[in-house]
């Protein structure tokens, strides 16, 4: 059978001149392939480096890919902020196709009845990890015997409970070559902070532990963790390096540190394979599992950088999103890492209930007592199916229309903080922007030698003229 598998558009006005790699539908794409089948993806997302923010064109070269490639099932990724894009893309499909067309992803998870009965292009969804239902689904089994399916039948919706994979090593490698990784491969600063190195992105694991109140991942990836073996991780890393020339890996999991025995087996086995003289990588972590011995392994294997969801530098915050750490237990990681000459990368969440201007400065004065190498402060997004849209807008989602505006206007007015936009963005302009322009600015000279300086000069001035082309051309 022929698949295709679709990312959604998501505009960036200042596209990065890379991103992290994105891995469902490579998975996706490599369970079906080690079934015979033949898979391409399109993406959406990264499709706009080469034809610009110019959507219709976008759109243009997906039909085109349709019409050529005749796929016999189309699957699309949704992810909630831009849902308007997969109610889009199934209405533009339909004008030109007429075979199975599925959605899968975090907000089909969410919210699959709502999915379908919102969008009738679409046949059925698969809610969790999609890799055995789809290929079950495309080999034509029944579909009460399809685990996470919801279906259309004589008018109603039926559905089965979705099952986590439990023996994530019998899956076969992320099939990247299904991708065009024109654009993710190019040298970035984004994926392992400050670093210009081009990078690929690993899961060696599924899962987490913990239960933020804002987080998705427990509702798409079930209770608890599961792994991958640290032979199948290193064979996988030794791959990407060998078929795409990588200087660095981005691992994504949630908390890589979550088993030490496993985190010193992998270093260990990179090591012996030589692999840290070729490349650097970075993890996300749990600031409780930094311990000094732990940190120096990683070190030792190549690791420069380690990320933290730090959030918060008040108690009364991290309580109040249920974060189930402390100020003392992110400051000792800190420390920790400092000590080992470790880089620590800084998740703030901004936008939380209640938060004041001297939350703010707070926070501020926090990361620059802490000298933390970098951080970023994203707004919280109050996602569907998590405990927090559960107790702040239930039902929104479900009763709202999925058009561009209605969803971009419900992500964009979230207002929870106590703070009025035009006061933030004047606070931000006046103390977060100078602050951090000037960490970039050291951080790119500590991070890079000179011949990553050189390219990176050189692409700006580069990009600068392209970049105009794309965007006003
Ligand atoms: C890498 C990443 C990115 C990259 C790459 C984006 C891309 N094109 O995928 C970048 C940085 C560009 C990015 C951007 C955005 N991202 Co992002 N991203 C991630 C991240 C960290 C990892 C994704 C990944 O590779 N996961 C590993 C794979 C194996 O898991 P998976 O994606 O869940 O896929 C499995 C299932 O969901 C399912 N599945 C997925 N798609 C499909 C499709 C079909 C047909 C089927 C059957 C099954 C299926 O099967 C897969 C394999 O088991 C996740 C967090 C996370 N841990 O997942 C956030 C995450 C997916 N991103 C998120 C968001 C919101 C965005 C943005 C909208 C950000 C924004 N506000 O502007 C944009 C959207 C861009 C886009 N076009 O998708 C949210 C989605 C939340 C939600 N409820 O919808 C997440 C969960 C982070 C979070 N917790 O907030 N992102
Ligand atoms: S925010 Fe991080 S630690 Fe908390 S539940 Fe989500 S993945 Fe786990």
């Amino acid at each position: 059978m022929r698949i295709l598998l679709i990312y959604p558009y998501a505009s960036y006005k200042t596209m990065p001149p890379s991103s992290w790699v994105p891995l469902s539908l490579p998975y996706l794409a490599g369970l079906l392939k080690q079934a015979g089948h033949e898979v391409k993806i399109m993406d959406r997302f990264a499709a706009q480096y080469k034809l610009g923010g110019n959507q219709a064109l976008i759109d243009k070269a997906m039909l085109q890919t349709i019409t050529e490639f005749k796929p016999d099932l189309i699957g699309i990724n949704a992810v909630s902020p831009l849902v308007y894009d997969l109610v889009e893309t199934a209405g533009l499909i339909r004008q030109i196709y007429t075979g199975p067309l599925l959605a899968g992803g975090h907000h089909v998870t969410a919210l699959p009845e709502a999915t379908l009965q919102k969008i009738p292009e679409l046949d059925a969804v698969i809610t969790g990890e999609g890799e055995y239902s789809l290929l079950r689904f495309v080999e034509g089994a029944k579909a009460a015997d399809i685990p996470g399916l919801w279906w259309r039948d004589n008018g109603q919706i039926r559905s089965n409970p979705a099952e986590p994979i439990t023996d994530l090593d019998k899956l076969p490698f992320p099939d990247f070559s299904s991708l065009d990784l024109s654009y993710y491969l190019n040298r970035g600063l984004e994926t392992i902070r400050h670093h210009y190195v081009s990078t690929i992105s690993l899961l060696t694991s599924r899962g987490c532990v913990k239960k933020c109140e804002f987080c998705t991942e427990s509702l798409t990836y079930g209770k608890g963790v599961r792994f991958h073996s640290p032979e199948y991780v290193v064979e996988l890393l030794g791959k990407v390096y060998r078929d795409y020339g990588v200087e660095g890996i981005y691992f994504h999991d949630n908390d890589f540190l979550i088993s030490r025995s496993r985190v010193e087996a992998i270093c260990d086995l990179m090591i012996k394979r030589g692999l840290q003289r070729h490349l650097i990588w970075a993890i996300q972590a749990r600031a409780d599992h930094i311990e000094p011995e732990v940190v120096r392994r990683l070190k030792q294997a190549g690791c420069v950088l380690i990320e933290m969801g730090i959030e918060s530098a008040s108690q009364q915050t991290l309580d109040s999103m249920h974060k189930d750490s402390t100020v003392e237990i992110n400051e000792r990681a800190i420390k920790i890492c400092q000590q080992e000459g470790m880089k620590i990368h800084a998740y703030m969440l901004t936008g939380v209930e209640g938060e004041t201007i001297s939350d703010l400065e707070q926070r501020l004065a926090w990361l620059k007592k802490m000298r933390v190498f970098s951080f970023s402060w994203s707004p919280l997004q109050v996602h569907p199916g998590t405990r927090l849209y559960q107790r702040l807008r239930p039902g929104v989602f479900e009763n709202m229309p999925w058009s561009r505006e209605i969803v971009q206007d419900y992500y964009n007015n979230q207002q929870l903080s106590e703070i009025p936009p035009a006061e933030r963005q004047a606070w931000m302009e006046r103390n977060y922007m100078p602050y951090i322009r000037r960490r970039r600015r050291l951080n790119l000279i500590r991070s890079n030698n000179v011949e990553r300086l050189w390219d990176f000069f050189e692409m700006k001035i580069n990009r600068n003229s392209s970049h105009r082309e794309f965007f006003e051309g």
